[in-house]
């Protein structure tokens, strides 16, 4: 069909012609005799910092939708006065790099979860204007409950939805929005209900629920379209800024890319093809009635998980300790059951009641007891930028497995805790204090293998000096509730202590060779 109204992409500088009398018009306003009138829109940064050869163009292909939705957007919220509130969450897929663009606030999340972290940003920042921005995979497909209980929920946030009927960032795959007999590279005969099932109509699927204020339908194929976007855009800003409601714009936008055609065939189908199957619309506009009950009171998150200081009687919070050091990284492994998760959570709540940020970090497989496991912890004066410890400081290895695993990783100058008689025949790590201790002997001796790994606490501590042993004993004192175990623990603890201070530094062996 030939129509009139499929235009090519505006330019995203249009520059007017003015005479070059025009004496209104000083020189540096001019540019080679043309008068900018419209630009850029402060909302974008000035470069995008994506790639240093692409400073100023963004990723999309030519002619694609994404690219278009942005420039709305960033313009309503500049009209709006919005850019400063804004928190913008960018999904996976084609819009990932949203952030390069936008100079707001950006969080960019999992597949499909925007929503839902977009309800997290604005119930716990109620100002800020909380923007949900997703494709078709990622709205529809792995992200369907997300939507729906955001929508159900009448969470107030903005979600832009667009829809270009494809997984554009993967190469071509079926979407839930795909055509009845569009072909992709998982539909190649095209897409069969019978196979495959229908299209889904998101923005129908979301009017029939109860909570939404603004639900509509838009489309990027022609100019006069276009400016109906503009303008559902500006409009579900204004219902999340105004504080009505979760508001939803669906825009059907063209992916010349993955459909095989050029910018104005790919606009075109959007109007001959999309439009026919997903009708532009306004499904919902108004003020949704939510009847308010005795709401529980709000608690502060510390209260509600429990994390709220105690004056416990062992409580050592502002503990005179003195920590020498800017920060400690420390990685402890061992195989499950060994207490190696447990090892790092205590020294964390130790850290905690000494006034530190800590971060602990754990990672196992799938079989819990007997399989890998390790953890990472921090413990630092400042706040910590990763809980991720790829270089330790102290490496505690619980068996020779994660020994030889993780040697290499210690800083030069670290230390390895090495839970063993003596170290293996072969290892050998000259730039690093390795100090062996026969730490499930010492357990053993004391009644209960389980306790080796305060044992190898106390001998942390004793070598780093971390953190104190008076914290260590508090916390175990609240945290072991079996009184006999809490015995031989604390038996263990100063075990570990007394280990390194008369063997490992008296005389310590601590490589193979002999020398310490
Ligand atoms: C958990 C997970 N599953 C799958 C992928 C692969 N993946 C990346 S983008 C994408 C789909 C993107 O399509 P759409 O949301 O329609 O966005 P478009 O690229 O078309 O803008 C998929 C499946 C992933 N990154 N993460
Ligand atoms: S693949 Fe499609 S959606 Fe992705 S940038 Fe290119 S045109 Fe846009």
């Amino acid at each position: 069909m030939a129509n009139e109204s499929v235009v090519l992409m505006e330019p995203e500088v249009n520059l007017e012609v003015k005479p070059e009398t025009n004496s209104d018009i000083s020189p540096e306003a001019s540019n080679n005799g043309y008068d900018l009138i419209h630009s850029k829109s402060p909302v974008f940064y000035d470069l995008f910092d994506r790639k240093s050869e692409l400073k100023h163009q963004t990723h999309y292909c030519p002619g694609c939708g994404h690219g278009v939705v942005h420039k709305l957007i960033a313009e309503a919220l500049q009209e709006l006065g919005l850019q400063d509130r804004t928190i913008f969450v960018s999904p996976v897929g084609c819009s990932v790099f949203a952030y390069y663009y936008f100079d707001v606030g950006n969080v960019q999340v999992a597949h499909g979860r925007a929503p839902a972290a977009g309800t997290a940003i604005k119930r716990s920042c109620p100002d800020k204007i909380v923007i949900s921005y997703q494709g078709d995979g990622d709205l529809a497909a792995i992200g369907t409950a997300e939507i729906v209980h955001a929508a159900n929920r009448g969470e107030k946030i903005t979600v832009f939805f667009v829809n270009n009927g494809i997984y554009g960032m993967t190469g071509g795959q079926m979407a839930p929005t795909t055509l009845v007999g569009q072909k992709s590279t998982t539909s190649p005969w095209g897409r069969r209900p019978s196979n495959e099932g229908f299209p889904i109509h998101m923005a129908e699927l979301l009017a029939t629920l109860e909570a939404p204020a603004y639900i509509e339908r838009v489309a990027l194929s022609d100019n006069k379209n276009i400016m109906k976007a503009r303008r559902a855009i500006r409009k579900a800003l204004e219902i999340q800024r105004d504080g009505t409601g979760f508001s939803f714009v669906e825009i059907l936008s063209p992916c010349p890319t993955i459909w095989g055609k050029d910018p104005v065939e790919a606009r075109r189908w959007v109007l001959e093809k999309m439009i026919p199957n997903f009708p532009l619309n306004v499904f919902r506009d108004r003020k949704p009635e939510i009847p308010v009950g005795n709401e529980p009171p709000q608690r502060p998150v510390a209260d509600v998980l429990g994390i709220t200081p105690k004056a416990a009687p062992h409580d050592t919070s502002g503990s005179k300790h003195a920590h020498r050091f800017k920060d400690v990284k420390i990685k402890i492994a061992g195989f499950g059951g060994q207490g190696v998760l447990l090892l790092g959570q205590l020294l964390i709540e130790m850290g905690m009641r000494e006034g530190l940020e800590v971060s602990w970090l754990p990672s196992y497989g799938p079989e819990m007891r007997s399989g890998s496991a390790h953890c990472h912890v921090c413990l630092s004066k400042e706040r910590i930028g990763s809980p991720l410890v790829s270089h330790p400081d102290v490496l505690v290895a619980m068996n020779e497995f994660s020994l030889r695993k993780f040697a290499h990783e210690v800083v030069s100058g670290g230390v390895i805790l090495y839970n063993g008689a003596s170290l293996p025949a072969d290892f050998y790590a000259p730039e690093l204090q390795v100090v062996p201790i026969p730490a499930a002997e010492i357990a053993d001796k004391l009644g209960s293998t389980k306790a080796t790994n305060i044992v190898m606490m106390g001998a942390l501590l004793e070598e780093t000096e971390c953190l104190a042993p008076g914290t260590a004993l508090s916390v175990l004192e609240d945290k072991v509730k079996k009184l006999d175990l809490l015995e031989i623990d604390r038996k263990a603890l100063t075990a570990g202590r007394l280990f390194i201070d008369e063997q490992a530094h008296v005389g310590a062996v601590s490589q193979p060779d002999g020398f310490a």
